[in-house]
């Protein structure tokens, strides 16, 4: 009406939250595509964008939080005037922008230089700006038709990958995925059709009893695509690593054997480069060796080490990657894409389409007018896809290989910096004595009970039950965060993981000072 957009201008001078008698008026249908719905659009819009410009200063603040934490049950009843119940009538526009102001101030800062609790840390202002971008491009990617610029990136972006993997040109294909898990399910998927293309059409019954291979370290994802896929989660066989976390190769080849020798027919090996818990990088050559003579499909799950291949300092720890069948990368780890910016790249080209392709008419028509190899949708097992390559391209854009290369090496020289941090001190221990390959360092906090203690069942008892106290009082007062979990035989310890550029190694030093200051409240 008139008269509201008068109000608009008083609502135009001041912050909206000081004229909430002003805004109050306004709801969603006042804006775009309303009629004159421009000025209000605009005005909202640029109300959002300023909390999230004090959002991500807050995060980057190191005298700010990581997190503000709640139970559950706090969050539900609400808090503060934070509701998360849903009513019949609509809210108006001010309360919206302060339900996004609290929807942040009641997450995790992911961004914070103090995170150290995840693979995906960060916040690249560069691959947010390629986010909003996305969003506000809101189309899908299946067809050329419809996403003809992203499209054509993906192919840029994959041909880019390949060669730095060190495939030929006339090699290689992928498909982005949401996230790592789905990568390792396509190679599941992929490995199973290469062998037994027919059950793809007649299902299991075209299928010998199979076996899998994958390390006692890899990520759990290998054996939920067992699972998925119908071959059972007991047909994935977990290979013995050495004290680091890496597949050792005769265990593989007598793991094969023994798979064989049960009747089973083992079809496909997971290697990983970057282990979740020890960042370890299996032998891949050695591996790639096995898989050739026992003729096995060869996955790389590189989600988390494939950052390393953009570092001349540190990509010959992925030697004879160039060697596997598929690989599983995730940017949104160490390249510190904004999630969620996964792949699945496939060596052998054509396989992706052949396997998945189902020619739905009313999408994939073939007598379009332009080259419908461009729409590669049918690629996918998907039908909507979320566009996750323009914030990566635009990151490359504004990186370049090089800035790729110093971020990575960043996160690594923090790690070494922890590492010998660690090893200089009586209050902790580290889980194992050599140098990390990865960015993962992993540690226990000795309270002086425990130091006191003899090895043994009781000491490891003890010990068990220090990384969740700490965390637990950690995250009540939400200064820094780090992850912990058992591991084999292997009490709880922490994980610290460095993904994120903009932690520096005064970051690294409060973290372990934090952890003092906190077990000591706990322990004295
Ligand atoms: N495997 C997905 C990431 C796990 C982590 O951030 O620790």
């Amino acid at each position: 009406t008139p008269d509201k957009h008068l109000e608009y201008s008083k609502w135009k001078r001041s912050p909206y939250k000081h004229q909430s008698n002003v805004i109050c008026s306004f709801l969603r249908l006042d804006l775009l595509p309303a009629k004159n719905g421009e000025e209000v659009t605009k005005h909202f819009l640029q109300e959002l964008l300023n909390i999230l410009l004090a959002y991500i200063s807050k995060s980057l603040n190191r005298s700010s939080k990581v997190l503000d934490f709640h139970h559950p049950h706090q969050l539900k009843e609400g808090l503060e005037g934070f509701s998360l119940e849903l009513q019949d009538q609509p809210d108006n526009l001010e309360q919206l922008l302060v339900d996004c102001q609290d929807t942040l101030k009641y997450g995790v800062k992911t961004a914070h230089p103090c995170f150290f609790n995840q693979l995906s840390t960060g916040l690249d202002i560069i691959g947010l700006a390629g986010e909003w971008v996305t969003s506000t491009a809101n189309t899908n990617i299946f067809t050329y038709e419809i996403a003809p610029v992203f499209i054509l990136m993906e192919d840029i972006i994959f041909k880019k990958m390949h060669s730095i993997i060190g495939w030929s040109e006339k090699e290689g294909d992928g498909i982005f995925c949401p996230g790592g898990t789905m990568s390792n399910l396509y190679s599941v998927l992929l490995a199973r059709y290469h062998f037994f293309p027919r059950v793809k059409t007649a299902g299991m019954l075209a299928l010998p009893p199979l076996a899998l291979l994958t390390s006692t370290h890899s990520h759990f994802s290998i054996k939920k695509s067992a699972a998925v896929l119908g071959i059972g989660s007991e047909s994935v066989f977990l290979v013995k690593c050495d004290e680091r976390g890496k597949m050792i190769p005769k265990e593989l080849e007598s793991s094969i054997r023994t798979a064989k020798s049960k009747g089973l027919v083992p079809f496909y090996v997971n290697a990983t480069a970057g282990t979740t818990v020890y960042g370890a990088i299996d032998p891949l050559n050695d591996i790639a060796d096995i898989c050739e003579r026992f003729g096995l499909w060869m996955h790389v799950d590189a989600a988390w080490g494939g950052g390393l291949l953009l570092s001349k300092r540190h990509r010959m720890k992925l030697q004879g990657i160039d060697r596997a069948s598929s690989i599983t990368w995730n940017p949104h780890k160490m390249m510190g894409v904004p999630l969620q910016c996964s792949v699945i790249l496939v060596q052998k080209k054509g396989l992706l389409q052949e396997c998945n392709q189902l020619c739905a008419e009313y999408l994939f028509q073939p007598d379009k007018h332009y080259d419908v190899s461009y729409d590669t949708g049918d690629k996918s097992i998907q039908c909507g896809r979320h566009v996750d390559i323009f914030k990566l391209w635009l990151m490359w854009k504004a990186k370049g290989s090089e800035g790729f290369e110093s971020q990575v090496n960043h996160c690594l020289e923090n790690a070494e910096y922890l590492y010998y941090k660690l090893k200089s001190r009586k209050d902790f221990q580290l889980v194992f004595q050599s140098q990390p390959e990865h960015s993962n360092v992993c540690f226990w906090y000795l309270p002086t009970s425990v130091r006191n203690m003899p090895p043994g069942p009781e000491r490891d008892r003890e010990l068990h039950m220090v990384a969740p106290k700490i965390k637990a009082k950690m995250m009540e007062e939400g200064m820094t965060m780090i992850g912990y979990q058992p591991l084999g035989d292997k009490v709880n310890f922490f994980r610290c993981v460095f993904s994120n550029p903009a932690t520096q190694k005064e970051d690294v030093d409060f973290l372990l000072d934090e952890i003092t200051r906190l077990g000591r409240e706990l322990y004295s």
